[in-house]
């Protein structure tokens, strides 16, 4: 049963320059990159905010993007008669401030204004990178309840990740005693906690913060007057623990960060698990996305594996297997794709313009004939002539061109590409 909201504002933290998720952010802002085949980064921590009765929500993203706008102000409408609301707030240049973000709590620092145009007595601010689901309300309860003055959201967490992290030590009351941002290897022995029997089988000794903070109004405005901090995990809380009331909400469900390509493909490929741990298909956890109205997808000849296929695709392929299919994605006959995420179209060409094109011998949007494609995300709006073979794999060699990018063996086809027929990858 959930409990009756808290009088709370919700910062996400959109993202800094988002070279890491790059080139998908090369021409769009980090919250407007396309997953899970018809929504947006942003619509994971929103839907958070919004199953856990939280609707007073800024989106903090370094840059502004017109799809970012466009999706935001298309779907999160509320009633005029309720205080909810999704705003972004970009980095701006005031008559004081020329500077972007220089890191989180600076991002924090330079939209306090915003904040403080409203009534709040606690601020969870999240990152705007992560996939997961979890009663947030229930976080904010425990943090009343300890009367903390800040509380962090933490799981455990393995040898081999730990050094990705903020990790963490409590009392047995729950209470953050120490805390070292991203520990080299050499020290984790010292940073062991005392999980649960489950979690030990597991392999997770280690307990990392997950980015997920909650502060109290008053502490929040005493660490952002203090303008020298940047950061929350290199600075903020680690100077705040042994005098603050630092909180440990322990988390164990699933939670993975999708700031890079390769974790954002695994967690793509992941929701076509049989029991994927992502869960999409809940009746009250919704993950809410604009509505687009389109039409049913359309199959002709196709082998289907395993897949996500949404709305208003037109698909003559062979075989899709072990792959998510965004919306609007056209896939020609004889098309093979496997353990990859196309993300789809902004558009329909008419069938006017396609003959066009087809007399200017210009490749149609979408995936020709014959194509194989495997271990690859297919960037919005490319056009892939035929017989094209693109075979993503450990044995590629990293590599960035104008055309594509490939990171660790997964080959990323940047928007708006024009693939020639026959080539090969
Ligand atoms: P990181 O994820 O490495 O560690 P960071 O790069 O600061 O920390 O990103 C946190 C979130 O803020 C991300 O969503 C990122 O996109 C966003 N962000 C980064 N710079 C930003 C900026 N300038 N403007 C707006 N948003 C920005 C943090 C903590 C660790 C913790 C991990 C959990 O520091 O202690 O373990 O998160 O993932
Ligand atoms: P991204 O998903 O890469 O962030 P945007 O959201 O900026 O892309 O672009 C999506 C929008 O662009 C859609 O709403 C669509 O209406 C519009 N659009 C883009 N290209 C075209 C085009 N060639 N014809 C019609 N609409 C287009």
């Amino acid at each position: 049963m959930k409990t009756k909201r808290k009088n709370v504002i919700a910062i996400i933290l959109g993202g800094g320059q988002g070279s890491r998720l790059s080139p998908l952010t090369e021409t769009r802002s980090k919250p407007a990159v396309p997953i899970g085949g018809k929504y947006r980064l942003v619509d994971i921590p929103i839907s958070n905010c919004m199953n856990s009765d939280i609707y007073r929500i800024f989106v903090l993203t370094q840059f502004n993007s017109a799809s970012l706008n466009a999706h935001i102000k298309n779907t999160y409408h509320f009633s005029i008669f309720s205080h909810a609301f999704v705003d972004i707030l970009a980095a701006e240049q005031t008559p004081d401030n020329t500077r972007w973000f220089q890191g989180t709590a600076d991002a924090v620092r330079q939209c306090m204004p915003h904040f403080l145009n409203h009534d709040f007595d606690y601020a969870l601010i999240l990152s705007g990178d992560q996939l997961y689901q979890m009663d947030l309300n229930e976080m904010i309860e425990e943090h009343i309840k300890n009367d903390a003055d800040i509380s962090i959201a933490t799981l455990p967490v393995n040898a081999k990740d730990a050094p990705e992290f903020g990790i963490l030590k409590t009392n047995s009351e729950n209470f953050i005693e120490s805390f070292i941002e991203k520990p080299a290897k050499e020290l984790l022995p010292e940073w062991t906690s005392d999980v649960s029997d489950q979690m030990k089988s597991e392999g997770k000794h280690y307990l990392a913060s997950m980015g997920i903070y909650i502060f109290n109004r008053k502490f929040l405005l005493d660490v952002m007057a203090e303008s020298s901090t940047q950061d929350f995990g290199k600075e903020i809380i680690p100077q705040a623990v042994g005098h603050k009331k630092i909180f440990s909400f322990q988390y164990e469900g699933y939670w993975t960060d999708i700031g890079n390509i390769d974790s954002f493909f695994e967690a793509n490929i992941g929701l076509t698990d049989d029991v994927p741990k992502f869960n999409l298909f809940d009746n009250e956890n919704k993950i809410v996305t604009r509505p687009r109205l389109l039409p049913p997808t359309k199959f002709k000849k196709t082998d289907l594996d395993r897949s996500l296929i949404s709305e208003g695709c037109i698909i003559n392929a062979k075989e899709i297997s072990r792959s998510v299919i965004g919306i609007r994605a056209r896939i020609g006959e004889g098309t093979t794709i496997q353990n990859t995420y196309v993300m789809g179209n902004d558009f329909y060409q008419s069938i006017d313009e396609m003959n066009e094109d087809i007399k200017n011998n210009k490749k149609l949007v979408g995936i020709g004939e014959r194509c194989f494609i495997n271990n690859a995300i297919v960037d919005k709006n490319c056009r892939i002539g035929n017989d094209v073979y693109i075979n993503g794999g450990k044995h590629l060699e990293p590599v960035s061109n104008n055309l594509y990018t490939i990171k660790e063996g997964i080959v990323v086809i940047k928007k708006g590409a024009v693939i020639p027929d026959n080539f090969v990858i």
